[in-house]
């Protein structure tokens, strides 16, 4: 046993990975592929679904050998994008498979460091089913961590009108039982596939495959050594200064296509591709970072970069790029660097580089995300449409009123870190 506080003593750390609905669970798919590719072992994965289709696709598909088919736990019948059916009926009915899942893999943990739950917000497996697991997880692993990566749903890609409500729903049990959630938006990852690889139509796939690399960057410090890991509970720590502010907006460069010139690639720096981090354009949420105030940032690297050209490009930004952050966390910065060359799946579209950056940083700018939802629930809302959908599955229409109303209170939340950051000012 090691008694140590220090990182990098060989104690296998472990996460449990938790893939709800059909988005998790593809997302879970490119994950485990990249995954593969970095180590070349057989990982321990678990995803789940409630409706055979995706599950087949990983049980009949390239992949089949990595998954055993008693992490795999699937219903007789999906939720039909009813949150209320994730949550109260049909997803109720899996639950109690998926914690004894869940549990058995957690025994087999010497150092769990948490879980990480992908899911989409606007499915009603990934909303609701997802809600009432993690539930059941903060009740029963109460210390552990609990990681989130979740599909925000966009207009372009969403496959049901009742998206904005699943959303809200599901976001109203977050506010309680995720430590951090990174917010994937589908809108701002098919314009990178647009603009950055082009893609002129993109498949769910090609949008996995750049959210795996998001889900490798932030695990990357569990799955390698390395001198200067950032820890998943280290996450948590320096992102999240108040328990709801827990949303961090995810950025990841260089993203270029394949087929690029190799001298550009090769050329990009350290502080090249920080600034790139910033561009609007790498962004996995669409929101106006720049209007908004940094409470905090973390940078994860990978590859051939060391710690002065990282402090060099820190400096950069806080001199040339104007970053606003707030008063009471002045310089947030918070350094992860993994000298493990980017991986990237050869089919995938995506050039190799030589270093990259995911740069997870909590800006107020993030409220716009929430904004966004809850004008589109309103207009639904208002007229009480499709309500009876989710009533009829034994929900409480006082919940709905309940859970948007939670919502305001978290834009709220920020716009009072917004202002109160400079009225604070000079009384400290
Ligand atoms: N990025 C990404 N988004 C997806 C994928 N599959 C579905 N989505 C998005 O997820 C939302 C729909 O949720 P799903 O995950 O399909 O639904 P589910 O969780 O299986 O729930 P039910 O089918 O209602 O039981 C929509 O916003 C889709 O655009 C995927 O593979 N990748
Ligand atoms: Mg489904």
């Amino acid at each position: 046993a090691y008694f140590c506080g220090e990182k990098n003593a060989t104690i296998q750390r472990e996460v449990v990975s938790i893939h709800i609905g059909q988005a998790g669970v593809q997302i879970g798919n490119s994950c485990w592929e990249l995954f593969c590719l970095e180590h070349g072992v057989r990982p321990d994965g678990k995803p789940k679904d409630e409706e055979t289709r995706s599950t087949d696709e990983i049980r009949l598909g390239p992949y089949k050998e990595l998954f055993h088919s008693s992490q795999m736990v699937k219903g007789k019948e999906d939720a039909a994008n009813n949150f209320a059916r994730g949550f109260y009926t049909v997803g109720r009915d899996s639950l109690e498979d998926a914690l004894e899942t869940i549990r058995r893999l957690v025994e087999q943990c010497s150092s769990l460091q948490g879980f990480l739950i992908t899911h989409s917000f606007g499915g009603g497996t990934g909303s609701g089913l997802e809600s009432l697991i993690t539930e059941n997880l903060c009740l029963q692993y109460e210390k552990k961590n609990r990681l989130e990566f979740s599909i925000y749903p966009s207009p372009r890609t969403a496959s049901a009108v009742v998206e904005p409500y699943n959303s809200v729903l599901t976001t109203h049990s977050s506010l309680f039982n995720s430590d951090c959630t990174f917010i994937l938006d589908n809108e701002a990852i098919s314009d990178i596939c647009r603009l950055k690889l082009d893609m002129r139509a993109s498949s769910y796939q090609n949008l996995n495959r750049i959210i795996s690399q998001v889900v490798s960057s932030v695990t990357a410090s569990i799955r390698f050594d390395g001198q200067l890991n950032v820890d998943l509970n280290e996450f948590s720590t320096n992102l999240v200064p108040y328990p709801r502010i827990h949303f961090p907006l995810v950025a990841a460069a260089p993203i270029l296509p394949s087929e690029k010139a190799c001298a550009f690639r090769e050329s990009l720096r350290v502080k090249d591709i920080t600034t790139m981090c910033l561009e609007p354009s790498n962004q996995m949420v669409k929101c106006d970072a720049s209007a908004g105030k940094y409470m905090a940032m973390c940078l994860l690297y990978r590859g051939d970069v060391v710690p002065k050209d990282v402090n060099e490009a820190i400096m950069s930004l806080k001199t040339n790029m104007g970053l606003e952050f707030v008063s009471w966390c002045p310089t947030g910065f918070k350094v992860g660097i993994n000298q493990r060359r980017p991986e990237v799946v050869p089919s995938s579209g995506l050039a190799p580089t030589p270093r990259a950056l995911c740069m997870l940083s909590n800006t107020t700018a993030i409220a716009e995300a929430w904004a966004r939802l809850n004008r589109k629930f309103d207009i639904m809302y208002a007229k009480r449409a499709f309500v009876h959908w989710y009533v009829g599955e034994g929900m409480e229409e006082g919940e709905f009123c309940e859970a948007r109303e939670d919502l305001a209170a978290l834009e709220k939340d920020y716009e009072e870190i917004v202002g109160g950051a400079s009225s604070d000012e000079e009384e400290y």
